[in-house]
Protein backbone atom coordinates (compact mmCIF):
# COMPACT_ATOMS: atom_id res chain seq x y z
CA UNK A 1 0.00 0.00 0.00
CA UNK A 2 1.56 3.89 -0.55
CA UNK A 3 1.81 5.86 2.08
CA UNK A 4 -0.22 8.17 0.50
CA UNK A 5 -3.35 5.44 0.23
CA UNK A 6 -2.64 4.58 4.25
CA UNK A 7 -3.26 8.27 5.14
CA UNK A 8 -5.70 8.91 2.54
CA UNK A 9 -8.68 8.48 5.14
CA UNK A 10 -7.82 11.46 7.07
CA UNK A 11 -9.96 14.90 6.73
CA UNK A 12 -6.37 16.24 5.84
CA UNK A 13 -4.18 13.55 4.66
CA UNK A 14 -1.61 15.85 3.53
CA UNK A 15 -1.20 17.14 7.09
CA UNK A 16 0.65 15.95 10.28
CA UNK A 17 0.61 16.88 13.87
CA UNK A 18 3.25 16.01 16.16
CA UNK A 19 3.69 16.55 19.76
CA UNK A 20 6.48 17.04 22.55
CA UNK A 21 5.41 14.78 25.64
CA UNK A 22 6.89 16.38 28.71
CA UNK A 23 4.55 20.09 29.09
CA UNK A 24 2.92 19.22 26.19
CA UNK A 25 0.79 16.16 25.99
CA UNK A 26 1.25 15.29 29.64
CA UNK A 27 2.65 17.36 32.96
CA UNK A 28 6.42 16.45 33.06
CA UNK A 29 7.06 13.08 33.63
CA UNK A 30 3.79 12.13 34.43
CA UNK A 31 0.29 10.82 32.93
CA UNK A 32 -1.57 11.46 30.01
CA UNK A 33 -5.40 12.45 30.80
CA UNK A 34 -8.24 11.14 29.81
CA UNK A 35 -9.36 13.98 27.76
CA UNK A 36 -6.07 14.55 25.94
CA UNK A 37 -5.88 11.07 24.96
CA UNK A 38 -9.98 11.68 23.40
CA UNK A 39 -8.83 14.87 21.41
CA UNK A 40 -5.96 12.83 19.61
CA UNK A 41 -8.14 9.45 19.27
CA UNK A 42 -10.63 12.35 17.18
CA UNK A 43 -7.78 14.30 15.73
CA UNK A 44 -6.09 11.21 14.30
CA UNK A 45 -9.32 11.01 11.71
CA UNK A 46 -8.34 14.17 10.64
CA UNK A 47 -4.72 14.02 10.26
CA UNK A 48 -1.71 12.03 10.91
CA UNK A 49 -0.32 12.77 13.81
CA UNK A 50 2.80 11.75 16.15
CA UNK A 51 4.72 12.44 19.30
CA UNK A 52 8.19 13.40 19.57
CA UNK A 53 10.43 13.40 22.88
CA UNK A 54 13.60 13.63 24.15
CA UNK A 55 12.85 10.83 26.65
CA UNK A 56 13.79 6.93 25.30
CA UNK A 57 10.18 4.75 24.74
CA UNK A 58 10.13 3.36 27.75
CA UNK A 59 9.22 6.71 29.36
CA UNK A 60 7.05 7.03 26.92
CA UNK A 61 4.95 4.08 27.47
CA UNK A 62 4.68 5.00 31.40
CA UNK A 63 3.67 9.03 30.51
CA UNK A 64 0.92 7.86 27.29
CA UNK A 65 -0.03 4.50 28.01
CA UNK A 66 1.12 0.60 26.58
CA UNK A 67 -1.01 1.15 23.06
CA UNK A 68 1.61 3.77 22.21
CA UNK A 69 2.16 2.15 18.39
CA UNK A 70 -1.33 2.16 18.17
CA UNK A 71 -2.66 5.36 19.33
CA UNK A 72 0.05 7.28 16.88
CA UNK A 73 1.09 7.31 13.10
CA UNK A 74 4.49 8.23 14.42
CA UNK A 75 6.29 7.59 17.43
CA UNK A 76 9.59 9.46 17.74
CA UNK A 77 11.33 8.93 21.44
CA UNK A 78 14.82 10.16 21.99
CA UNK A 79 14.40 13.36 19.27
CA UNK A 80 13.67 10.10 16.46
CA UNK A 81 16.63 8.08 17.30
CA UNK A 82 14.25 5.28 18.18
CA UNK A 83 11.19 5.43 15.08
CA UNK A 84 8.15 4.11 14.46
CA UNK A 85 5.58 4.61 11.84
CA UNK A 86 2.47 2.64 11.68
CA UNK A 87 3.58 0.21 14.54
CA UNK A 88 6.98 -0.37 12.40
CA UNK A 89 10.36 0.40 13.49
CA UNK A 90 12.66 2.69 11.36
CA UNK A 91 16.11 2.35 11.15
CA UNK A 92 18.17 4.50 13.13
CA UNK A 93 21.53 5.41 14.55
CA UNK A 94 23.53 5.21 17.42
CA UNK A 95 25.09 7.75 19.93
CA UNK A 96 28.03 5.00 21.01
CA UNK A 97 28.44 4.11 17.32
CA UNK A 98 28.98 8.28 16.45
CA UNK A 99 31.32 8.67 19.81
CA UNK A 100 32.84 5.86 20.12
CA UNK A 101 34.48 4.06 23.22
CA UNK A 102 37.59 6.30 23.49
CA UNK A 103 36.12 9.63 23.50
CA UNK A 104 32.75 7.81 25.50
CA UNK A 105 34.87 6.48 28.33
CA UNK A 106 36.59 9.99 28.85
CA UNK A 107 33.02 11.82 28.71
CA UNK A 108 31.57 9.50 31.45
CA UNK A 109 35.07 9.58 33.94
CA UNK A 110 34.46 13.69 33.49
CA UNK A 111 30.38 13.58 34.42
CA UNK A 112 31.55 11.07 37.06
CA UNK A 113 34.11 13.16 38.80
CA UNK A 114 31.89 16.33 38.45
CA UNK A 115 29.30 14.95 39.71
CA UNK A 116 31.28 13.83 42.41
CA UNK A 117 32.55 17.52 43.52
CA UNK A 118 28.83 18.90 43.24
CA UNK A 119 27.82 20.15 46.96
CA UNK A 120 24.19 19.55 46.62
CA UNK A 121 21.44 18.28 49.47
CA UNK A 122 20.69 15.05 48.23
CA UNK A 123 22.20 12.36 45.30
CA UNK A 124 20.54 9.16 44.24
CA UNK A 125 21.25 6.95 41.97
CA UNK A 126 21.77 6.50 37.49
CA UNK A 127 23.39 9.84 37.37
CA UNK A 128 24.08 9.09 33.54
CA UNK A 129 21.35 6.99 31.65
CA UNK A 130 23.14 5.55 28.29
CA UNK A 131 20.77 5.70 25.25
CA UNK A 132 20.50 4.66 22.14
CA UNK A 133 20.61 8.03 20.20
CA UNK A 134 22.18 10.08 23.49
CA UNK A 135 23.52 9.67 26.99
CA UNK A 136 21.10 11.43 29.89
CA UNK A 137 22.97 13.65 32.79
CA UNK A 138 21.31 14.09 36.38
CA UNK A 139 23.15 15.47 39.03
CA UNK A 140 20.72 13.93 41.90
CA UNK A 141 20.25 10.41 39.67
CA UNK A 142 17.21 9.22 37.76
CA UNK A 143 15.90 7.44 40.35
CA UNK A 144 14.98 10.08 42.74
CA UNK A 145 11.35 10.14 44.30
CA UNK A 146 9.05 13.09 42.11
CA UNK A 147 9.17 14.66 45.47
CA UNK A 148 12.81 14.91 45.57
CA UNK A 149 12.57 15.80 41.83
CA UNK A 150 10.62 18.53 42.11
CA UNK A 151 13.11 19.55 45.16
CA UNK A 152 15.70 19.47 42.87
CA UNK A 153 14.13 21.33 39.91
CA UNK A 154 13.79 24.94 42.45
CA UNK A 155 17.24 24.10 43.62
CA UNK A 156 18.72 24.02 40.58
CA UNK A 157 16.72 27.53 39.01
CA UNK A 158 17.96 29.30 41.92
CA UNK A 159 21.70 28.00 41.27
CA UNK A 160 22.03 27.13 37.89
CA UNK A 161 23.66 24.03 38.56
CA UNK A 162 22.89 22.34 34.81
CA UNK A 163 23.87 25.38 33.37
CA UNK A 164 27.41 25.65 34.83
CA UNK A 165 27.64 21.95 34.03
CA UNK A 166 26.75 21.89 30.33
CA UNK A 167 29.44 25.12 30.61
CA UNK A 168 31.87 22.84 31.57
CA UNK A 169 31.46 19.97 29.16
CA UNK A 170 31.12 22.35 27.04
CA UNK A 171 34.99 23.75 27.21
CA UNK A 172 36.23 20.06 27.95
CA UNK A 173 34.92 18.71 24.97
CA UNK A 174 34.94 21.48 22.23
CA UNK A 175 36.56 19.32 20.25
CA UNK A 176 33.07 16.97 19.94
CA UNK A 177 30.43 18.27 17.78
CA UNK A 178 28.05 17.78 20.75
CA UNK A 179 24.94 19.43 22.11
CA UNK A 180 23.66 19.59 25.43
CA UNK A 181 20.15 19.99 26.10
CA UNK A 182 18.30 21.13 29.16
CA UNK A 183 14.57 19.56 28.92
CA UNK A 184 13.22 18.73 31.60
CA UNK A 185 12.92 18.51 35.91
CA UNK A 186 16.39 16.93 36.77
CA UNK A 187 18.80 16.65 34.27
CA UNK A 188 20.31 17.48 30.51
CA UNK A 189 20.33 15.30 27.07
CA UNK A 190 23.81 15.11 25.28
CA UNK A 191 23.49 13.96 21.52
CA UNK A 192 25.68 14.80 18.70
CA UNK A 193 24.58 18.17 17.34
CA UNK A 194 22.09 17.89 14.33
CA UNK A 195 20.35 15.06 16.60
CA UNK A 196 18.08 17.48 18.64
CA UNK A 197 14.01 16.98 17.56
CA UNK A 198 14.44 18.17 13.72
CA UNK A 199 15.71 14.85 13.31
CA UNK A 200 12.72 12.99 13.23
CA UNK A 201 11.64 15.24 10.13
CA UNK A 202 13.34 12.57 7.85
CA UNK A 203 11.21 9.97 8.48
CA UNK A 204 8.13 12.16 7.03
CA UNK A 205 9.27 12.84 3.77
CA UNK A 206 8.29 9.63 2.18
CA UNK A 207 4.76 10.38 2.98
CA UNK A 208 4.98 14.20 1.20
CA UNK A 209 2.73 15.71 3.93
CA UNK A 210 2.78 19.17 2.72
CA UNK A 211 2.16 20.62 6.25
CA UNK A 212 3.79 19.49 9.20
CA UNK A 213 2.59 20.90 12.47
CA UNK A 214 4.54 20.94 16.19
CA UNK A 215 3.65 21.88 19.76
CA UNK A 216 5.75 21.75 22.15
CA UNK A 217 6.56 24.11 25.78
CA UNK A 218 10.23 24.11 25.39
CA UNK A 219 10.19 26.61 22.17
CA UNK A 220 12.35 29.20 23.63
CA UNK A 221 16.58 29.30 22.47
CA UNK A 222 17.71 26.28 24.40
CA UNK A 223 14.93 24.60 24.86
CA UNK A 224 14.53 21.47 23.99
CA UNK A 225 11.40 22.44 21.40
CA UNK A 226 13.33 25.09 19.46
CA UNK A 227 15.33 23.74 16.66
CA UNK A 228 11.91 21.98 15.33
CA UNK A 229 9.73 24.85 16.30
CA UNK A 230 11.69 27.32 14.05
CA UNK A 231 12.63 24.81 11.45
CA UNK A 232 11.12 26.45 8.18
CA UNK A 233 9.56 23.16 6.85
CA UNK A 234 7.60 23.17 10.29
CA UNK A 235 4.43 25.22 11.82
CA UNK A 236 5.19 25.65 15.32
CA UNK A 237 2.58 25.98 17.91
CA UNK A 238 3.59 27.19 21.82
CA UNK A 239 2.29 25.86 24.53
CA UNK A 240 2.29 26.56 28.31
CA UNK A 241 0.80 23.13 29.55
CA UNK A 242 -2.05 20.30 28.01
CA UNK A 243 -4.67 21.94 28.64
CA UNK A 244 -3.26 24.94 26.52
CA UNK A 245 -2.56 22.44 23.51
CA UNK A 246 -6.03 21.27 23.66
CA UNK A 247 -7.41 24.51 23.04
CA UNK A 248 -5.08 25.49 20.19
CA UNK A 249 -5.86 22.10 18.84
CA UNK A 250 -9.68 22.96 19.08
CA UNK A 251 -9.16 26.27 16.99
CA UNK A 252 -6.92 25.13 14.31
CA UNK A 253 -8.97 21.40 14.34
CA UNK A 254 -12.33 22.67 14.97
O1 LIG B 1 11.20 15.14 27.59
C1 LIG B 1 11.98 16.06 28.26
C2 LIG B 1 13.04 15.39 29.13
O2 LIG B 1 12.41 14.51 30.06
C3 LIG B 1 13.27 13.94 30.99
O3 LIG B 1 13.87 14.97 31.72
P1 LIG B 1 13.89 15.04 33.34
O4 LIG B 1 13.96 13.65 33.84
O5 LIG B 1 15.10 15.89 33.62
O6 LIG B 1 12.60 15.73 33.74
C4 LIG B 1 14.37 13.14 30.34
O7 LIG B 1 13.85 11.94 29.84
C5 LIG B 1 15.03 13.93 29.22
O8 LIG B 1 15.85 13.08 28.46
C6 LIG B 1 14.03 14.58 28.32
O9 LIG B 1 14.67 15.41 27.37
Amino acid sequence: MSPVTEFANRQYPDTVVLFDVDGTLTPARNFVSKEMKDTLAKLRTKVAIGFVGGSDLVKQYEQLGSTILEDFDFCFAENGLTAYRLGEKLASQSFIEWIGDEEYNKLVNFVLRYIADMDIPKKRGTFIEFRNGMINISPIGRNCSREERNEFEKYDLARGLRKNFVEALKAEFSHLALTFSIGGQISFDVFPTGWDKTYCLRYLKPDGFKKIHFFGDKTFKGGNDYEIYSDPSVIGHAVTCPEDTIRILGELFP
